[in-house]
């Protein structure tokens, strides 16, 4: 008789990191609860951790290969699938070029260690630049942000949220999607401990948020108008003196300029195009400035807009005018076990900018990849480096990016495509071959990138907790074996030799780091709060922090049109998403446990609004944008401003051709055959979801 066993790990489903204690016997999964001692999560998992067991017996998740064919989709073996896609890449290569070839990696690969080290090498075997990721769908201004001014892409703020005693929160819901470039498990607790301690925590979000909800104020703000708010709020503290030039004072670049630039924007003059009042900005800026310690926080609302790469240099500006850049409290750089950006002292890669453009748009690259709206243009534009040949690795593009139905027809028109992919899904329906990887409890963790976005150093490795079966591949596995087809060299290594390797430069050395010392903890290595950094771990050149830049400043220009702007009287309302506690982007809609109950992909809206339009709850309306139309049952409430409405993200599994059976049943609409591709922050590329401008009709 098999005895009940306990294996610890991190679940890794999104940026939280929460342990887990999984209950098990044989292959049975007793239970998955909490980890009590793991040492950032303090015991705290949320509904979607139970799901890692769904995910594991998930019956339409694929084994083994498939590939496409006049009669449907055919079982290929392993040996075979990974010949064909790597004799299909090199022949489109030779008949094309190198460039013929995109690719596109989505979120999950982030939260996979095999993916993750294994993932550099197989973009280096294809060896072209039509690389896209989620990230120019997500917080690349939080990356540009942090090149220009501290000189390294991933040296990215993070708030010291255990001890600061202001928290300003722009644009994020972390009450539901757990912290995104803050990893801050259990973060409502911690949010209830700011206001426990004296502290205060402001919301500022055009809905009326979880997370608004157990704040101490919430402001409504219209969406794309944040940057407008960070300079008043500048401008109040210098007007009234309130600046404090901190620790850091003699390795500040800009602080005149800075200075000079705010005074344009007054609170008087900003006050009724943002939608917040004269008197709410002074009193913000008053009580930022003064609290013994504060942070601005700004996430997704704030980069995925007409002006991300203003808000995010602006919350920066805004943390180190009040002396709460790099200092306890405030806004923090970690110092993880594994420290990548440490590493790149030896890699020269602190990340790049507009080193060439796309071929079709002349969009800037940002560290090597170009901005993934883009891609429907490089792929239906003919001419030279035309994208011929697709390679989606974890990604589902045609929900997640802009203007998912042109998508579609791009994918349609390729001569080969490859998806390294769990599900026959929206996205990958389009491959000719799907190479389906182990996931969940059939991988280690390592978290490479979440312990550098951490709000306190750790350092945890858990083995996968299920041997995967004989015909099953992990993602590195799939990733080495068309490496080595592609490059003609073979990688002897596995990821705990990866690794073992990369922990050898840890500055954490007693005990000395490996693999094997980190399986010793199995509830994870603590190694304390956050701690000032500055100037040594500065990446620009002259050691200064770079706070006016003239990338910036020029972009002003742009942000200025804005102060002009008339009503848009054809699509009078504007468009929001929304993230859900039992959701994860498009991809675990097929868990029936985390879909069932009330519809959640409904139109939120105002009931002012719904007055107007004569819309009764529930009743389904046609919404529509300048690229598409999708109908879907409305919600109303007063949660939400006034002339905007949110759709949430990641549904429209409605898509012919897929194998997702429970996620078909609650298929709802995709927001993105909404978004326009057109629309993006000028400044970095990255793709603008917050205020997509819209029409709401009722059905004849
Ligand atoms: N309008 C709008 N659009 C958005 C957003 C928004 O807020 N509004 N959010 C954006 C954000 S923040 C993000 S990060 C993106 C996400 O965009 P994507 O990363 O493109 O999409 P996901 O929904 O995360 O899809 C993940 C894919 O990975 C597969 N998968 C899951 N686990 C594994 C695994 O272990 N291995 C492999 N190989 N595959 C796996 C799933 O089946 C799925 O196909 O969406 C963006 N799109
Ligand atoms: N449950 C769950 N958790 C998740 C995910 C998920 O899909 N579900 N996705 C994961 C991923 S990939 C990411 S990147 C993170 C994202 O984590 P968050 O950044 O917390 O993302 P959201 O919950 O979408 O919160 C964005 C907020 O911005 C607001 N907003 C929209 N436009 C504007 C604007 O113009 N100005 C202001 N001030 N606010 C605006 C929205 O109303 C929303 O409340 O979540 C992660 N965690
Ligand atoms: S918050 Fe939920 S999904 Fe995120 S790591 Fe924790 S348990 Fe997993
Ligand atoms: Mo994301």
């Amino acid at each position: 008789m098999e005895s009940i066993k306990k294996h610890y790990r991190t679940c890794n489903f999104c940026e939280a990191m929460c342990g887990i204690e999984i209950s098990y016997k044989g292959k049975e999964i007793i239970a998955i609860k909490g980890d009590k001692n793991d040492s950032l999560s303090r015991g705290h998992i949320c509904p979607k951790a139970i799901a890692l067991k769904d995910l594991h017996f998930d019956e339409d998740r694929l084994k083994t290969p498939i590939k496409r064919t006049k009669n449907g989709w055919v079982d290929i073996s392993w040996e075979e699938a990974f010949n064909e896609v790597a004799a299909q890449i090199k022949n489109i290569q030779k008949k094309y070029g190198k460039n013929a070839v995109g690719s596109y990696r989505g979120n999950p690969m982030v939260h996979n260690i095999g993916s993750m080290l294994f993932g550099g090498p197989f973009m280096q075997s294809i060896g072209s630049n039509q690389k896209y990721t989620a990230t120019s769908v997500d917080q690349l201004p939080h990356h540009f942000a942090s090149l220009m001014m501290f000189g390294h892409y991933l040296l990215l703020p993070i708030p010291d949220i255990d001890r600061t005693d202001f928290m300003l929160i722009m644009g994020g819901n972390p009450v539901v999607s757990n912290g995104s470039i803050m990893t801050a498990p259990d973060f409502s607790n911690r949010l209830k401990a700011i206001q426990k301690r004296g502290g205060q925590v402001v919301v500022i979000d055009p809905r009326y948020t979880e997370t608004a909800k157990i704040a101490t104020s919430h402001h409504f703000i219209k969406p794309g108008k944040d940057a407008l708010l960070l300079l008043a709020l500048l401008q109040v503290i210098f007007d009234e003196n309130l600046e404090i030039r901190g620790h850091l004072k003699n390795h500040l670049n800009g602080w005149n300029s800075i200075k000079e630039v705010v005074k344009n924007y007054s609170p008087e003059k900003v006050a009724a195009i943002i939608g917040i009042d004269t008197e709410t900005i002074k009193k913000l800026a008053r009580q930022f400035a003064n609290a013994k310690t504060a942070v601005c926080y700004g996430r997704l609302g704030l980069s995925t807009q007409e002006f991300g790469g203003l808000c995010q240099w602006l919350i920066n500006v805004l943390n180190i005018v009040t002396g709460n850049l790099d200092s306890k409290g405030g806004a923090l750089f970690t110092k993880p076990a594994i420290d990548i950006v440490g590493m790149s002292k030896m890699t020269g890669n602190a990340g790049s900018f507009n080193k060439r453009q796309s071929r079709v748009k002349k969009l800037p690259e940002f560290t090597g990849e170009y901005p993934v709206s883009t891609l429907v243009d490089e792929i239906l534009t003919p001419g030279e480096n035309q994208i011929k040949a697709m390679i989606t690795i974890s990604g589902n593009p045609v929900l997640s990016t802009p203007n998912g139905k042109k998508l579609e027809e791009a994918f349609e028109s390729l001569e080969f495509m490859v998806a390294i992919d769990i599900y026959l899904n929206e996205t990958t329906k389009y491959a000719n071959i799907i190479l389906p990887p182990t996931t969940g409890l059939e991988t280690p963790v390592y978290n490479l990138v979440f312990h550098q976005f951490a709000i306190k150093n750790s350092a945890k490795y858990a083995e996968a907790l299920f041997e995967k079966e004989d015909n099953q591949r992990h993602d590195w596995e799939i990733l080495e074996a068309l490496t080595s087809r592609l490059s003609g060299q073979e990688n002897p290594a596995n990821p705990e030799q990866v690794l073992d390797y990369m922990l050898q430069f840890s500055c954490y050395n007693d005990p000395k780091l490996s693999v094997a010392e980190l399986k010793k903890h199995p509830h994870g290595i603590d190694y304390g709060a956050l701690t000032p950094q500055f100037p040594e771990r500065l990446f620009t050149k002259d050691k200064k922090i770079e706070m006016a830049h003239p990338l910036f400043i020029k972009d002003l220009e742009r942000l200025n049109k804005t102060l002009e702007e008339k009503e848009d009287a054809t699509y009078p309302f504007s468009l929001i998403g929304r993230r859900h506690l039992r959701s994860n982007n498009s991809w675990m809609h097929n868990i029936e446990r985390l879909t069932k109950g009330k519809e959640r992909c409904t139109l939120l809206i105002n009931s002012e609004d719904a007055h107007q339009l004569k819309l009764k709850n529930g009743e389904k309306v046609s919404v529509t944008s300048n690229v598409g139309h999708v109908v879907l049952p409305v919600e109303i409430t007063d949660n939400i401003m006034p002339k905007v409405v949110s759709i949430p993200h990641g549904w429209g599994h409605h898509r012919k051709g897929i194998k997702l059976e429970t996620a078909q049943k609650h298929a709802g609409v995709s927001i993105n055959d909404l978004t326009d591709p057109e629309k993006r922050d000028e400044l970095t590329g990255n793709a603008d979801f917050s205020g997509t401008r819209i029409k709401i009709e009722k059905l004849k």
